[in-house]
C-alpha cells in the first residue's frame, strides 16, 4: 500500500497500527510515487490535493482502491480512472459540521460588520453602527450532499430562509424540496447569500461568471467552499469592484495558495481563507481513523464505505446521509 504525501506536515496519525497487516510505502515526491506504484493494490492519497497519482496513473499495474483524505477528489480524477474499475473512496462526512460552522461564522462576520469592528479596535476607534440581521434573509445552498445539508440546517437554525439546489429536484426532509440546478438563473437573483458547495467536475467548472454575478442582488454575498474553478475569478473581482455584488468569502481559489498581490487579498468586502474551512482540531485523526476503518473492511473482504461515483465526483446517496457532493 502506498501513502501519498504529507498532510498537516506528517504521515497519517496512528497509521503504524496497520503495519503488521500491510506493507506500507510512504512517498513524498512524484518520482518516489512512480517507483512505488508498481505492485501496489491500495493508494491512500493523504495529501488530498496532490496530482502525482493522476500523473503516474499509467504505472499502476495492480491498483484496486484509492482513498482520498479529503472531500474533493478532483486532484486524482482522470478519464482513465473514471473509466476503469479502481474503486475510489473519500472523506465523506468528516467535514460537514466544521464547514457549516465556518460558513455561518463568515455570514455573521458580514452581517455584523465585524471586519470594521476589528479594524476599529486596532486603531482604538469607537464608532457606533447599526448592523444587519441574518434572520429572515435568504440563502441559496448549491450542492446538497452532507456538507450542503449541514450548512442548510445551521442556517435554518439562524432563521434564514434556505433554498437547496442539486443536480435534480427532489424532496428533502428539512427543506421540503431541493431545487434543480436548471433553476439557477431564477433562484440566484433572489438570494442574499449564495453558497457554493460543489465538487470540481466537467459539469461544474466556471458555473459562476459574469452572467451569474449580473443576476445576483447588489447586496448579495458569494461564499465558496467547493473548488476555486467553480468561479471565474476575474469576473468575480470585476463584480465586486463595480458593486454588482457586495461581498465574497472564499476558502478555495483557482490557484492555491492565492498569489501575493492578487486583487482579492486587498478588497475589504472579501474574506480570504486559506483552504481551511473544514480543518478542525483533530481533523487529521478523524481522516486517518476513517481510512483505517475502511482498510480493515478491505482486508476482511467487506464492501468499502464512502465510494465515490467517479463520473459525478461524489458519493451517491450522501444527499441523504452526509458527505460532499452535488
Ligand atoms: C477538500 C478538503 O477536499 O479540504 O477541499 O478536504
Amino acid at each position: 500500500m502506498v501513502i501519498v504525501g504529507e498532510l498537516g506536515g506528517g504521515p497519517p496519525p496512528g497509521i503504524e497500527q496497520v503495519e503488521p497487516l500491510v506493507e506500507l510505502r510512504f512517498v513524498r515526491s512524484a518520482a518516489e510515487l512512480v517507483r512505488a506504484l508498481p505492485g501496489a493494490e491500495v493508494v491512500f492519497q493523504w495529501d488530498f490535493g496532490s496530482t502525482w497519482l493522476r500523473d503516474a496513473f499509467g504505472q499502476a499495474d495492480s491498483l484496486r482502491w484509492i482513498h482520498v483524505a479529503g472531500a474533493g477528489v478532483d486532484a486524482v480524477m482522470s478519464p482513465e480512472l473514471a473509466a476503469g474499475d479502481v474503486v475510489l473512496t473519500n472523506a465523506r462526512g468528516v467535514f460537514d459540521r466544521s464547514i457549516a460552522e465556518t460558513v455561518a461564522g463568515w455570514m455573521l462576520v458580514f452581517a455584523k460588520d465585524m471586519v470594521r469592528s476589528f479594524a476599529n479596535q486596532t486603531e482604538q476607534v469607537w464608532q457606533h453602527r447599526e448592523t444587519e440581521m441574518l434572520r429572515g434573509r435568504s440563502a441559496l445552498v448549491i450542492g446538497m450532499g452532507g456538507i450542503g445539508r449541514e450548512i442548510a440546517r445551521m442556517l435554518m437554525a439562524l432563521g434564514l430562509e434556505v433554498t437547496g439546489m442539486a443536480r435534480s429536484e427532489r424532496p428533502d426532509p428539512n427543506l421540503g424540496l431541493v431545487r434543480s440546478i436548471d433553476d439557477l438563473d431564477e433562484l440566484v437573483s433572489e438570494a442574499d447569500f449564495v453558497i457554493l458547495v460543489l465538487p470540481s467536475t466537467t459539469e461544474t467548472g466556471g458555473l459562476f461568471g459574469e452572467d451569474q454575478f449580473r443576476r445576483m442582488k447588489r447586496t448579495a454575498r458569494l461564499i465558496n467552499i467547493g473548488r476555486g474553478d467553480l468561479v471565474d475569478e476575474e469576473a468575480l473581482v470585476a463584480a465586486l469592484d463595480s458593486g454588482e455584488i457586495s461581498g465574497a468569502a472564499l476558502d478555495v481559489f483557482a490557484e492555491e495558495p492565492l498569489r501575493p498581490g492578487h486583487p482579492l487579498w486587498s478588497m475589504p468586502q472579501v474574506i480570504v481563507s486559506p483552504h481551511m474551512s473544514a480543518d478542525f482540531h483533530g481533523w487529521l485523526d478523524a481522516l486517518a481513523d476513517q481510512f483505517i476503518a475502511n482498510l480493515k473492511r478491505w482486508l476482511a473482504g467487506e464492501p468499502l464505505a464512502d465510494q465515490v461515483d467517479k463520473r459525478r465526483g461524489y458519493v451517491p446517496g450522501s444527499e441523504a446521509a452526509g458527505g460532499p457532493d452535488a
